[in-house]
């Protein structure tokens, strides 16, 4: 449940990017910060990566304007994806209030994407919460690899193998290249801030 300050007339909205290792997490909130610079009070804070993989998570605040009088923050954060970091990816979750699943269009990455959406709902489970009813947006990044000619899974059978019970709204994106990266946050935010407007009414 979001985090509300009454005094502050405040609501914390929690965001989490979740995924297998290497499949454009933190490309995608790297995007956002280049993208949305002015309504970010502060700079996107990274916390320990070796290289470019995250060790632990990455932190975006946003401020999406009013709600009711109370002044809405978004947090966006990445988990680590690589499997070793599971305790860490299961910290990043407690609180959630949204999620975006971003799958790694590679052909090679077919298996990873269903072991680590299979990991997500596990580590939810730990918290008593369903990914069926937490707002969830997929993404299925790195289309632009096609245009390389590196072999990529197509469309529907990535929506065959992550998306045909959960029926989330997706988006095909290309995070380096900006690709309905802000798309997907959009979306996200909406159905989070719309579920949560329900659950305080
Ligand atoms: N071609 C292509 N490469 C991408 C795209 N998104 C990310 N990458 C590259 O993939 C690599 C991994 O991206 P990251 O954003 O660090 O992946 P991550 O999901 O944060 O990975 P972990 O932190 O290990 O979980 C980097 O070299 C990115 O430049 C994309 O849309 N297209
Ligand atoms: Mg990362």
């Amino acid at each position: 449940m979001a985090l509300i300050n009454p005094k502050k007339k405040e609501v914390q909205v929690k965001i989490v990017y979740y995924g297998p290792g290497r499949g454009g997490k933190t490309t995608n909130l790297e995007y956002i910060n280049k993208k949305f610079k002015k309504r970010i009070q502060n700079e996107m804070v990274t916390v320990k990566t070796y290289g470019d993989r995250t060790l632990f998570f990455d932190f975006l605040p946003f401020d999406i304007g009013e709600i009711k009088g109370h002044s809405i923050k978004v947090q966006l954060y990445t988990v680590p994806g690589q499997v070793k970091y599971n305790a860490t990816r299961r910290l990043v979750l407690r609180g959630v209030d949204g999620l975006v699943f971003v799958a790694d269009s590679m052909d090679l990455r077919r298996e990873m994407n269903i072991r680590s959406l299979q990991n997500l709902k596990e580590n939810l489970e730990t918290f008593n919460k369903s990914i069926f009813n937490t707002p969830l947006v997929l993404q299925y990044n790195k289309r632009d690899l096609e245009e390389e000619g590196i072999p990529i899974l197509s469309v529907e059978t990535m929506q065959r193998d992550m998306n045909s019970r959960l029926k989330a709204p997706s988006f095909a994106a290309s995070a380096v290249k900006g690709d309905n990266v802000a798309a997907t946050m959009k979306k996200i935010i909406a159905l989070t801030v719309g579920s949560l407007r329900k659950k305080l009414e």
